[in-house]
C-alpha cells in the first residue's frame, strides 16, 4: 500500500485501506481519521484492493466500509491546493462500479462528496438509520468530481438529483431509501448485514448504476428548475453548473457524462468563489481554536438557567434544550413565564408541523425545560444566560441577584447585544466568571455566537464558552468588549452608509436590490424592516446626547418611526407591506428627496457598483480598525461573524479575505475618497493604511 505523500494530521493512519476477509465476500475497510476524507493513500489503497478482489477467484463478492465515526466524507479538501496526483477518484469509482462481482457499499454516519460517490459505484447500498448522503459540493464552490452528477439521477431520477446536488443538502437514510438512494437499512450489524446482501448478490450480473438509464426532464420544466437554482444562488457559480451536469445524464453516456463533470469540477476547482468557500469552512473550525486557550480546561455545564423568555430568551432555551442540557426558565411572574413557555412551545410545534421534528422529539425536549418564577430556583444552576430588557441598570441589579445566588464557579453569561459587559461584570464580586454569549435571533436557528471577554473573564470562562457552543452546534467567536462588539459595529457603518447613499441619489429599494444582487440573503432597509426600526430608534435617542455633532447624520428612520413605522410588524417601515409582500412607498421616497434638500444635495443616479463597493469598502474599514484595537485576534474572527450572522456571501469569503482579492490599495482608495463628505469616524484605518503601503495582505 503507498504512504500518502500530503502530510498526514495526527491520528492518520497510513496504511488507510485494508482487506479485512475475502471469501467468499471480501470487506474492504477504509481507515483514515477523522472523517475517512479519500486522501491521495486512500484512493490508491481502495484501487488496488478492488484490483486485488477482481483477481481472487475465492472471492465473489465485496463490502466497502469505514472505520470510525463516518463513512467517506468526501475528497480530501486540504489537497485542492496542490496539483492533483492519481489515480484519481473517477478512475477508483469506475473501478469499483466495473467490478466484475457485487460491491455493496455499508454506510454509516456522513456518505458526502466522493464518499457518496463511492457508493452510487457500488452495486448496492446498505445504511444505518442515523446515517445521511449528500453532495455538498456546491458548498465548497465546486460541482461533484467523481461522477455523482451522473449517477445521482440513474438512481434517483431527475428532479431529485437536481435538488440534492444544486443545494448540496443532505438527505437521512430514511429518505435515501424513499428516492432510491440507499436500497436497505440495516437494523442491527450494518457490516453483518451488507455482507448478507453481497452473499445474496453472488451469481447475480450487477446492476451498474452507470449502466441504469434516466429519462430525461422537459426542455421547459428543465430550463424553469436551471432558472430557480439561479435565483436561489445569489451570485454563487456552482450551483447552476451542477444543475447543468445533471441534465446532461438524460442525453449521455456515462463517461462522456463524466468528462464534461470532471472539466468544470476542474475549472471550478481553481475559481475565486471555491477558494473562497474553501478559506470558509476552514475558517468556521480554525476560529474555535482560540490562541492561549488551547489546554485551558472549560468547567462543567449542565444545567442551565435563562432569565427572561422573551424572544430572545425563548430562543436561546430552546437550542440549549437541543443540545441536550437541563434548561430551567425564570420570569419575573407567572403570566411572563406562561407567555415565554407558549412562544417555546410554539417554536417547537411549528417544526413539527413542518415535518423537521417528531412530536416524540418534541415532548422530550419539552419535558428538558423547566419554569420559576424569581432568581433563588437559579441556585443550582452551572450556567446563567440573562437575555432581559436591554438596559444597563436592569441587567446589572440582576447579575447582583445572581451574585448572591449562584453556587462558586457557576457562569453568568449576559446576551447584551451593546451594553459594556465590564459593567455588568462589576455588579457582581466575581467578574472573572462573567461573559457575554451574543446569539442572533432566532438564537435557536442562527449559527454564529459572540463570546465577548471582558477584561476580568477568566480563560476558563472563556473556554467554558467555547465549549458550550461547539454543544450547541453554533459557530463561536471570541472577542473583546465595544460597541456592538463585531457583527453589530460593522452592521452599524454598514447601515450609515446606505443612508448616506439615500441623500445622495438611491431609493430604499435600490441599495437593498444592489446588495441582494452583491449576495446577501435581504438588503439594509429589508433587513431593519423585519427586526424592527423602533429598536434601533429607542438607541439612538438613548445615545442623542453623546452623539458627536460633526457626525453626519441621516435622519430618514427617526422620521420613519415618528410616523409609528416600525416596518413589517406595523405593516409599513421602509417598505409598504401588503399580504406580507414588500412595496416600495412613496412616502418614504418623500422623506428621502427631503432629506437630501435639508443637506443641499443634489440628487443623482446612483449604480449598482457604486453602492456595492462603497458598502463594502465601509464594512472592511471598519473590519481593520476591530482588527487594529485588538476586539479580535484574527482577520478569520471578522470574516466568521460576518458570513454566519449577517450573511456575508461565503462564496466571497467574507470581507476581509475578499479585500484581498480586490486589493486593499483599491479599497483603501474607496474609502479615502469618501472620508471627507461622510467626516468623523470614516477616517481609513491605520491596520488597512499599513497593509495598503507594504503590500500585506490580510490573510498572507
Ligand atoms: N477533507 C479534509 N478534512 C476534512 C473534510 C474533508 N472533506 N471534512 C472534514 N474535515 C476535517 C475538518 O477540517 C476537521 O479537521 C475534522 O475533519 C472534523 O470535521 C470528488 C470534490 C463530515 C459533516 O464537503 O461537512 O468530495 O479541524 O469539525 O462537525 O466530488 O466535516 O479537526 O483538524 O466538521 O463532525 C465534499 C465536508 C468534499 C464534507 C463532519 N465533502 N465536511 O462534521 O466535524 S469535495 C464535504 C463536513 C468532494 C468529490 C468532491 C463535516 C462532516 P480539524 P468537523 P463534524
Amino acid at each position: 500500500m503507498t504512504s500518502s505523500q500530503t502530510p498526514t494530521r495526527s491520528g492518520e493512519s497510513s496504511e488507510p485501506v485494508r482487506i479485512l476477509a475475502t471469501s467468499p465476500v471480501a470487506l474492504i475497510e477504509i481507515d483514515n481519521p477523522p472523517v475517512n476524507a479519500t486522501s491521495q493513500a486512500v484512493r490508491a489503497g481502495l484501487l488496488s484492493a478492488i484490483q486485488e478482489i477482481d483477481r481472487n477467484p475465492q472471492t465473489e463478492a465485496v463490502v466497502i466500509a469505514c472505520a470510525g465515526r463516518t463513512f467517506v466524507a468526501g475528497a480530501d479538501i486540504r489537497e485542492f491546493g496542490q496539483p492533483p496526483r492519481e489515480p484519481h477518484l473517477p478512475d477508483v469509482i469506475n473501478a469499483i462500479e466495473a467490478c466484475l462481482k457485487p460491491v455493496v457499499a455499508a454506510v454509516h454516519g456522513s456518505a458526502l462528496g466522493g464518499g457518496c460517490e463511492i457508493a452510487l459505484a457500488c452495486h448496492a447500498r446498505v445504511a444505518e438509520p442515523g446515517a445521511t448522503f449528500g453532495l455538498p459540493e456546491v458548498r465548497l464552490g465546486l460541482v461533484p468530481g467523481a461522477g455523482g452528477t451522473q449517477r445521482l439521477p440513474r438512481l434517483v431520477g431527475m428532479e431529485a438529483a437536481i435538488d440534492l446536488v444544486s443545494t448540496g443538502r443532505t438527505v437521512k437514510a430514511a429518505e435515501a431509501l424513499r428516492l432510491g438512494l440507499v436500497d436497505r437499512l440495516s437494523s442491527g450489524d450494518l457490516r453483518a448485514e451488507a455482507m448478507d446482501l453481497a452473499q445474496e448478490m453472488i451469481g447475480v450480473q450487477p446492476a451498474r448504476t452507470g449502466e441504469r438509464p434516466v429519462a430525461a426532464m422537459d426542455a421547459h420544466a428543465a430550463s424553469a428548475k436551471v432558472a430557480e437554482v439561479r435565483k436561489k444562488a445569489r451570485g454563487a457559480e456552482a450551483p447552476c453548473k451542477a444543475a447543468e451536469l445533471v441534465l446532461l445524464a438524460a442525453d449521455l453516456p456515462l463517461l462522456e457524462g463524466m468528462a464534461r463533470e470532471r472539466e468544470t469540477f476542474l475549472e471550478l476547482r481553481s475559481s475565486e468563489q471555491s477558494a473562497a468557500l474553501r478559506h470558509a469552512f476552514f475558517a468556521e473550525r480554525e476560529v474555535t481554536r482560540v490562541p492561549g486557550l488551547e489546554k485551558v480546561e472549560p468547567r462543567s455545564i449542565q444545567k442551565v438557567g435563562v432569565v427572561g423568555a422573551g424572544t430572545m430568551g425563548s430562543g436561546i432555551a430552546v437550542a440549549f434544550a437541543d443540545a441536550g442540557f437541563d434548561v430551567k426558565v425564570v420570569e419575573t411572574s407567572e403570566s411572563a413565564f406562561a407567555a415565554g413557555q407558549a412562544r417555546i412551545t410554539d417554536i417547537y410545534d411549528k417544526q413539527v408541523s413542518s415535518g423537521r421534528l417528531t412530536s416524540a422529539v418534541r415532548d422530550e425536549r419539552l419535558s428538558s425545560l423547566s419554569y420559576e418564577v424569581g432568581t433563588p430556583s437559579l441556585a443550582d444552576r452551572d450556567l446563567v444566560v440573562e437575555a432581559v430588557f436591554e438596559d444597563m441598570e436592569v441587567k446589572r441589579s440582576l447579575f447582583r441577584d445572581l451574585d448572591g445566588v449562584l453556587a462558586p464557579g457557576a457562569v453568568l453569561a449576559t446576551n447584551t447585544s451593546y451594553l459594556d459587559i465590564g459593567l455588568i461584570a462589576d455588579a457582581t464580586a466575581r467578574p472573572a466568571d462573567v461573559l457575554g454569549l451574543h446569539f442572533f435571533s432566532p438564537a435557536n436557528v442562527m449559527k454564529l455566537v459572540e463570546i465577548v471577554k471582558t477584561d476580568a473573564t477568566a480563560p476558563e470562562v472563556i473556554a467554558t464558552g467555547l465549549a458550550v457552543a461547539k454543544r450547541l452546534r453554533k459557530v463561536p467567536v471570541v472577542c473583546r468588549v465595544c460597541d456592538g462588539f463585531v457583527g453589530n459595529r460593522i452592521l452599524a457603518r454598514y447601515r450609515q452608509q446606505a443612508e448616506y447613499l439615500l441623500e445622495e441619489g438611491a431609493l430604499p429599494q435600490e441599495v437593498d436590490a444592489a446588495m441582494e444582487a452583491f449576495g446577501f440573503p435581504m438588503g439594509p432597509f429589508a433587513v431593519s424592516d423585519l427586526a424592527g426600526l423602533d429598536i434601533a430608534w429607542a438607541r439612538r435617542k438613548r445615545l442623542a446626547p453623546t452623539r458627536d455633532p460633526h457626525e453626519r447624520y441621516v435622519d430618514v428612520a427617526d422620521r420613519l418611526c415618528e410616523a409609528g413605522r416600525f416596518g413589517r410588524k406595523t405593516g409599513a417601515g421602509w417598505y409598504r407591506y401588503t399580504a406580507g409582500k414588500r412595496e416600495p412607498d412613496p412616502f418614504v421616497t418623500g422623506l428621502v428627496e427631503e432629506a437630501s434638500q435639508r443637506r443641499k444635495v443634489l440628487r443623482r443616479t446612483i449604480s449598482v457598483d457604486e453602492i456595492q463597493a462603497r458598502i463594502r469598502a465601509a464594512i472592511v474599514n471598519e473590519a481593520c480598525k476591530i482588527l487594529d484595537e485588538r476586539i479580535v485576534e484574527r482577520p478569520l474572527d471578522v470574516d466568521v461573524v460576518m458570513m454566519h450572522g449577517y450573511g456575508y456571501p461565503a462564496w466571497r469569503g467574507g470581507p476581509l479575505f475578499e479585500a484581498d482579492r480586490i486589493g486593499l490599495k483599491v479599497i483603501l482608495d474607496q474609502v479615502n475618497e469618501r472620508a471627507p463628505q461622510d467626516g468623523p469616524g470614516w477616517e481609513p484605518a491605520a491596520g488597512l493604511v499599513r497593509r495598503a503601503a507594504s503590500g500585506a495582505r490580510f490573510y498572507p
